[in-house]
């Protein structure tokens, strides 16, 4: 089944938002698979972002991503990449839809509360670098009333 890697920000931590992002997705019908509360240091911040290097926001996301705690996570289920993104919401709050989760909770593009993986390729690259230690197996037993 396809995994994705969310990311809840230093702000989305700071505000309180931490249980109103898990409520989401689990109660979408999501599993989550693996959770932990992070501080990562800037070369591991850059690592992540490794493909926005030459952006000019590049220095200050990383800031960012670095002045606080984060809850990194890895869900799964059926087309929970791109299932995941939509409910993440646009890059930039202003545009996000309401009913996502940055259309939401969020202003600014800098301040944007979450991080959600964009391709099941990325995906995979995230996990393994924010989870080298792998994942515990388990299975829900809800999953039998969600899947047909
Ligand atoms: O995948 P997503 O988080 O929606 O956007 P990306 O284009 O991957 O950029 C990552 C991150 O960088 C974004 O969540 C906010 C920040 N950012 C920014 O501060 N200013 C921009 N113009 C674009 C992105
Ligand atoms: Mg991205």
């Amino acid at each position: 089944m396809e995994q994705t890697f969310i990311m809840i920000k230093p702000d989305g931590v700071q505000r309180g938002l931490i249980g109103e992002v898990i409520g989401r997705f689990e109660k979408k019908g999501f599993y989550l698979k693996a959770m932990k509360l992070v501080n990562v240091e800037k070369s591991f911040a850059e690592k992540h972002y490794a493909d926005l290097s030459s952006k000019p926001f590049f220095a200050g996301l990383v800031e960012y991503i670095v002045s606080g705690p984060v809850v990194a996570m890895v869900w799964e289920g059926k087309s929970v990449v791109a299932t995941g993104r939509k409910i993440v919401g646009a890059t930039n709050p202003l545009t996000a839809e309401p009913g996502t989760i940055r259309g939401d909770f969020a202003v600014d593009i800098g301040r944007n509360v979450i991080h959600g993986s964009d391709s099941v390729e990325n995906a995979r690259k995230e996990i393994a670098l924010w989870f080298p230690e792998g994942l515990a197996e388990w299975q829900s037993n809800q999953h039998p009333w969600i899947y047909e």
